[in-house]
């Protein structure tokens, strides 16, 4: 709460000028009224802050990594971008979604475009567009801040250690900083531990920033980020080695007074390194190794034009991707076996995007968005290009895809409620795995997948509505949302009797394929009740339905889902008492291999007390998760591996 008085690390930018164009914002390293935040500040990871999100739920694989699923739609239907920047995971096994190549010090917030309102520089977000906003200083904050945290938590022994400094002045700030953290196997109800499931990071980083006149600005950003020893419980394989160097830099034109009011070029550059590991792993009968290479270079250049009436954004973006992954096996005796996975495809993709957000007087507004994007791909890899082609004769070493969205959504506010309806189309091409994918094991359902290049893009229609209401002189609030996503071609795994698989214990092979039809449906209900002047009530009601074309169910798609929570502040005091839980899984994707996952319930408790030291704000925050060490699995723990038992967690966190 205190905190909010701290504002040196409050980019203008980020929040202000188009938080109407957003659905949702975790603010990760300022507090921020009416704003979500966890209880664990800025100790608490990039996948914390995430499930903060009323839109989001997490695919876990190990307690590192996990995977954001916006609207009950994963990666492939999500775009992520890191402040616009576009970049893309190395791991053929989704081991390393690229959240986890970020750290909560590198940022300021999470903004969440809900399904296919997508920022500009998404492209292929059917289900939504995630933009992380890094953390920067700016000009004429503290001449100087510096920042340290550290947190520790009984569960798995995880420790966490971070600092960060900041200079500002009129013409030139600088901000950076290093963070770490180190867990071992985790506990799970009961106390019996999760093998594999430790993990080790490091991450640092630096921004910095030069005013070259009044009204231009350059500015520049680095990240590195590197997790070793990483265990995945869920899969049969651990990470040795991932590592993501991120860098960009920017220019931006203001103008003070017309119609146009900045111009943004920003050029980038990341590249990550992927290496798992199975050395480790006991029974392992054909040791294997397996490594994934990204790398992405691009640019994008937004204008921003705002008269009061219309506020416009025109942005242009161009990026070219590679990846590649192989796998080399070596059955104890007999000669090594060698076999692209990915191989080498680069994908130059260019963009065009308009958003326009009108406000129409008297509490109507109305917003436009539209994007079309052209992209080509090339499969650098003879031999993955010439193993693939046995099974699709006649396949192309290029191919080329046209994907488009437009959505435009209505909403009029009046004192006591506010109405929003929206309606848009937008379509996506398929993924590198989904298109030339080669043997990648899916231990989901323990299945090998290869990819389709004759796959057709996706497409779907969306419909959503969201109302809200203020009773009791503004005290209490009650929000209904739900959204309906109707797809053509969508793209999933489908059996392939033909083949055998290459994975020793596999059930069969699946290539991807594009069913005529699908829909996915998503409903909230939140009601958020001031009681007093130092207590709230929050609750929120998720149910979600996903159907194929033969109106089976999809799979991992939410269960009935509920969280409900109250909330005491008192000075410098602020405490937190939570109730988290899921129904059984009743709508479950048999068909696609997954299993029904059981009802729980779980129960955590925070609290948060700020001192002043000389001026310098200390903040300590503790907490116990899983107060009954529940064992319990969600619908999203791959594999159905367990979730943490009852931990119990303290950190510090002290502005200089
Ligand atoms: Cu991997």
């Amino acid at each position: 709460m205190i905190s909010i008085l701290l504002v040196p690390f409050f980019y203008v930018d980020s929040l202000t000028t188009s938080s109407h164009t957003i659905d949702e914002v975790v603010v990760v390293s300022v507090a921020g009224e009416g704003r979500k935040r966890s209880v664990k500040g800025q100790v608490a990871s990039i996948d914390e802050h995430l499930s903060e999100l009323s839109h989001v739920n997490l695919v876990r694989r190990g307690s590192y990594a996990w995977e954001p699923v916006v609207n009950n739609m994963a990666t492939e239907r999500v775009a992520t971008t890191i402040d616009g920047m576009k970049i893309f995971y190395a791991c053929t096994d989704k081991m390393d979604p690229v959240t986890s190549y970020v750290e909560s010090s590198n940022l300021q917030s999470i903004l969440l475009n809900s399904g296919l309102n997508g920022n500009p520089q998404s492209t292929g977000n059917i289900g939504g567009s995630l933009d992380l906003k890094l953390r920067r200083t700016g000009f004429n904050a503290d001449p100087f801040h510096a920042n340290v945290d550290v947190g520790y938590e009984t569960n798995g022994h995880l420790q966490v250690y971070g600092a960060d400094v900041a200079v500002s002045s009129q013409h030139f700030y600088t901000n950076g900083g290093v963070f770490y953290r180190h867990a071992d196997n985790y506990k799970e109800g009961g106390g019996r531990k999760v093998q594999f499931s430790q993990f080790q990071k490091v991450n640092a980083f630096a921004n910095a920033g030069v005013k070259l006149s009044d009204s231009n600005i350059l500015e520049g950003t680095f990240i590195f980020d590197r997790a070793t020893d990483v265990g995945y419980p869920a899969l049969n394989m651990d990470v040795a080695k991932a590592e993501a160097f991120i860098t960009s830099l920017s220019y931006k034109h203001q103008w003070a007074e017309s119609f146009l009011n900045s111009w943004e070029t920003k050029a980038y550059y990341n590249h990550i390194t992927h290496v798992m590991d199975d050395t480790k792993r006991p029974d392992v009968e054909i040791h294997m190794d397996m490594p994934g290479k990204s790398w992405t270079s691009g640019l994008y250049s937004l204008v921003s034009a705002s008269n009061g009436r219309h506020d416009i954004q025109a942005n242009y973006d161009l990026y070219y991707n590679r990846l590649f992954a192989d796998m080399t096996m070596y059955p104890g005796g007999a000669a090594p076996m060698y076999m692209v996975t990915w191989p080498d495809v680069g994908t130059l993709n260019t963009g065009v995007a308009l958003n326009d957000h009108i406000d129409l007087g008297g509490g109507h507004q109305l917003h436009l968005s539209t994007k079309v994007a052209w992209q080509t791909q090339r499969l650098n890899n003879e031999e993955g290009y010439h193993a693939l082609r046995v099974f699709f004769p006649g396949m192309k070493q290029n191919y080329q895809q046209v994907t488009g969205r437009i959505a435009a959504n209505y909403a009029v506010r009046r004192k006591n409620y506010e109405v929003n309806v929206g309606a848009g189309w937008g379509s996506r091409a398929p993924t590198v795995t989904e298109a030339y994918g080669y043997y990648l094991n899916n231990t989901f359902n323990q299945y090998d997948y290869i990819g389709n290049p004759r796959l057709k893009n996706e497409s779907a229609i969306e419909l959503n509505g969201a109302t809200k209401w203020q009773m009791l002189n503004g005290k209490c609030q009650i929000g209904l949302d739900a959204n309906a996503f109707f797809f053509s071609n969508y793209i999933i795994g489908q059996f392939e009797t033909r083949l055998s698989p290459m994975t020793v214990d596999a059930e069969g092979v699946k290539v991807y394929g594009n069913l005529d039809h699908a829909t996915i449906v998503n409903t909230s209900l939140n009601v958020k009740w001031k009681m007093a002047t130092w207590l709230t009530w929050d609750t929120r009601l998720g149910y979600a339905i996903g159907r194929d074309d033969k109106g089976d169910p999809l799979p991992l798609i939410s269960p009935f889902s509920y969280t409900s929570s109250l909330t005491f502040a008192h000075r410098r005091f602020q405490g937190k008492a939570e109730l988290r839980g899921n129904s059984r899984q009743t709508h479950y994707g048999k068909k696609y291999g997954e299993t029904v996952t059981s009802a729980w319930v779980i129960g955590n408790i925070s609290g948060q007390y700020t001192l002043s030291i000389q001026r310098h704000d200390l903040t300590l925050r503790a907490g116990v998760e899983n107060l009954a060490d529940t064992r319990y699995t969600t619908y999203s723990d791959w594999c159905d591996i367990p979730q943490k038992g009852r931990n119990v967690y303290v950190n510090l966190s002290w502005q200089l």
